[in-house]
């Protein structure tokens, strides 16, 4: 395969509801998605999920942007490829980090195969599923009953796992009012950084409300720390921040930082990536799920063929469209079913949804067109 044309666009699509995690909130998505284009004129998109902000990796939209024009692109366009596999060693070598840049690129490539090839793209990287279940991400609220009346909207909705972004003074109580309302639900609790071990009796507390796990609570680099807070805890450690290679998750394994991790290809450079983690945790009796990054309905079906993979065994962050956007920018819309899961496309090729191009056009506030 060979990569000829590579267009780059902005687009601006506002939240259904501001969002609000310990780090930060968004209230409008700033979108970065690419259009790939072959030799022979096949076509497809997919999204770089950079934040607005370096809230929560220190990539942003706009060091994406400049990180796939000055970089990504000059790597990929014009050069022979005998599969999409082969984009992360050309994109590694003596290239640091940017790792949502790369994603964002090599997981097109992935995408643009499935469409040379005509299979269905979680074919193509080896996804056996044909449903996965689903969970809810529910941002920080003003007050407990504000969260518990969500929560129990979610559980109503048919969502297999409820997550609670928490943070200091918006934790514990929160988290009890939950596990009050909803005895039996699959809950869990995601910091995005906001503690540290300093912090040891407030995560105890959270220990002993039955979760699923607790994400990422200590610093967005750490491996240390999390393993002396994991042995302080009966609730599984899941990482998601930390885990941006293969070596990290197989350094997460060799300290004890975590039980669990949630593979957001963006975050860890893509599908090539993401596939050797979810293989090397699956060898090591390591669960793992598939995270969101509030992605528009492109991303989605990049993140949906991915936890088709067997080991993808937990709820991935995989809302439908409506819980996100009034409209979304892909059709169909992506749904779940009333039993909590996203059915797989399995039977056209490529991503099974389409871009609406012409509002995406619409919706356009730049764009750039690169060229071997
Ligand atoms: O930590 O998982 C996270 C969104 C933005 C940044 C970080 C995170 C999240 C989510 C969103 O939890 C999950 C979703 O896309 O539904
Ligand atoms: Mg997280």
């Amino acid at each position: 395969m060979r990569l000829d044309r590579l267009r780059l666009r902005e687009i601006r699509l506002p939240l259904r509801e501001p969002f609000r995690i310990s780090s930060g909130e968004m209230a409008e998505r700033q979108i970065l998605l690419c259009e790939l284009t072959d030799a022979d004129g096949a076509t497809v998109m997919s999204e770089c999920v950079a934040g607005e902000t370096p809230n929560y990796t220190p990539e942003t939209i706009d060091t994406a942007w400049h990180a796939i024009e000055a970089w990504v692109a000059p790597r990929l366009l014009g050069v022979e490829l005998a599969h999409p596999r082969d984009a992360h060693a050309v994109l590694e070598k003596n290239f640091r980090g940017h790792n949502m840049a790369k994603a964002a690129v090599e997981m097109g490539m992935w995408g643009l195969e499935s469409v040379r090839r005509g299979v269905p793209l979680a074919e193509l990287v080896g996804g056996t599923r044909v449903r996965v279940p689903v969970g809810i991400s529910l941002g920080i609220q003003k007050a407990p009953e504000l969260l518990v009346a969500k929560a129990e909207a979610a559980v109503a909705q048919g969502y297999k796992k409820v997550k609670i972004k928490v943070e200091p003074g918006r934790d514990v109580a929160f988290v009890e009012a939950v596990r009050r309302a909803l005895p039996d639900a699959h809950l869990m609790a995601d910091a995005n950084n906001a503690y540290t071990l300093a912090d040891l009796p407030v995560l105890q507390a959270l220990d002993g409300l039955g979760l699923m796990m607790i994400e990422q609570p200590l610093a967005w680099d750490d491996l240390v720390r999390h393993a002396t807070l994991q042995r302080a805890l009966r609730t599984p450690v899941c990482l998601d921040e930390s885990i941006t290679s293969l070596e990290r998750a197989e350094d997460m394994v060799a300290l004890g930082s975590g039980r669990i991790i949630n593979i957001k290809p963006g975050r860890v450079g893509g599908f090539t990536a993401s596939i050797a983690i979810h293989d090397y945790c699956q060898s090591q009796g390591i669960p793992v799920w598939c995270g969101g990054m509030f992605e528009s309905g492109v991303g989605r079906a990049y993140n949906v063929a991915l936890a088709s993979l067997p080991n993808f065994s937990l709820p991935g962050d995989l809302s439908p469209s409506s819980r996100y956007w009034t409209r979304d920018v892909v059709d169909p819309e992506w749904t779940m079913t009333p039993e909590g899961e996203v059915i797989v496309p399995r039977t056209a090729p490529g991503l099974g949804i389409t871009p609406d191009v012409e509002r995406i056009a619409a919706l356009t506030v730049r764009t750039v067109e690169l060229r071997a």
